[in-house]
C-alpha cells in the first residue's frame, strides 16, 4: 500500500543528523517530519476511497465528500448552481431507490446550466435537460432501473468540476445522512455568546497558549537531566 512510502521521509530526516549536537534539534525535526508524513498518509487514503465507486468522476469536484443516502424517498431534489460561484451541484452524489424521481432545481446563480448524463462508452445519454439560468427552473428524471450509477455534468461548467452522480440501489462509497431539508437544522447556533461563555472561551485559549509555551521552553528539554 502507498502508506508505507509516505512515511519513509520522516525517518530520513532523523538519520541525517550525524553531528554530535544532534540532541534537541534532531528530535524536533523528526517530530515535525513524522507529523507531516501522517497528514500526507491521511490525505492519500481519502483520495483513494473516492476513486472506487465513481472511478475518479469526483476528483475535481470541490463539494464531494461522499454519497448522500436518500433511500426511502420517492422524490429527491438536487440544487443546480450551488457554492460561492454557483458552479456546483448540491449534493453532488446521491443514492436513491429504484423508481425515485430526481428533481434538479436551478438556484439562479452561476449563469446558464444544464444537466447531462455521461453514459461513458455504453451508449446514449439517459437524460439531458435544456439550458436554464433562472431561479426555480426544474428538470426531473425518474430512475426506473434496479441498479446503476449515472454520472452527469453541466456542459458550460464541466471543466470546472460541475459534476454529479445518481446511484440507484446501492453504491460502494461512504454514505452521508441527508442534512434534513436545510431549514432550522442547527437551532441555537445563532445566539450571541454570554459573558460567561466568553470568559470560558478566553481561559481555554490561555490554557492552550500556556501548554504550547511549556512544551517550547528550553528547560523542559534539559539535556543534562540524566
Ligand atoms: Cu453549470
Amino acid at each position: 500500500m502507498s502508506a508505507g512510502t509516505e512515511q519513509s521521509s520522516g525517518g530520513a530526516a532523523i538519520e541525517d543528523g550525524t553531528e554530535p549536537t544532534v540532541g534537541r534539534r534532531a528530535f524536533i525535526t523528526g517530530t515535525v517530519a513524522a507529523a507531516t508524513a501522517a497528514g500526507a498518509t491521511a490525505a492519500g487514503g481519502t483520495a483513494a476511497a473516492q476513486g472506487e465507486a465513481y472511478q475518479g468522476w469526483f476528483d475535481d469536484v470541490d463539494n464531494y465528500e461522499g454519497t448522500v443516502d436518500y433511500r426511502g424517498e420517492d422524490e429527491v431534489t438536487v440544487a443546480v448552481g450551488a457554492g460561492d460561484a454557483g458552479v456546483l451541484f448540491d449534493p453532488p452524489a446521491i443514492l436513491v431507490d429504484p423508481g425515485t424521481t430526481v428533481v434538479w432545481e436551478w438556484t439562479g446563480v452561476g449563469g446558464t446550466h444544464n444537466v447531462v448524463h455521461e453514459p461513458g462508452e455504453e451508449g446514449e445519454a439517459a437524460f439531458e435537460s435544456d439550458m436554464y439560468e433562472s431561479e426555480g427552473e426544474t428538470f426531473e428524471f425518474t430512475f426506473d432501473v434496479e441498479e446503476g450509477i449515472f454520472p452527469y455534468f453541466c456542459s458550460p461548467h464541466r471543466a470546472v468540476g460541475m459534476k454529479g452522480a445518481v446511484a440507484v440501489g446501492n453504491v460502494d462509497d461512504e454514505l452521508i445522512e441527508p442534512s434534513g431539508g436545510g431549514s432550522g437544522g442547527d437551532g441555537g447556533g445563532g445566539q450571541p455568546l454570554t459573558t460567561v461563555d466568553r470568559i470560558l472561551a478566553g481561559s481555554g485559549l490561555l490554557i492552550g497558549v500556556a501548554l504550547i509555551l511549556a512544551v517550547v521552553r528550553p528547560d523542559t528539554l534539559n539535556p543534562d537531566r540524566d
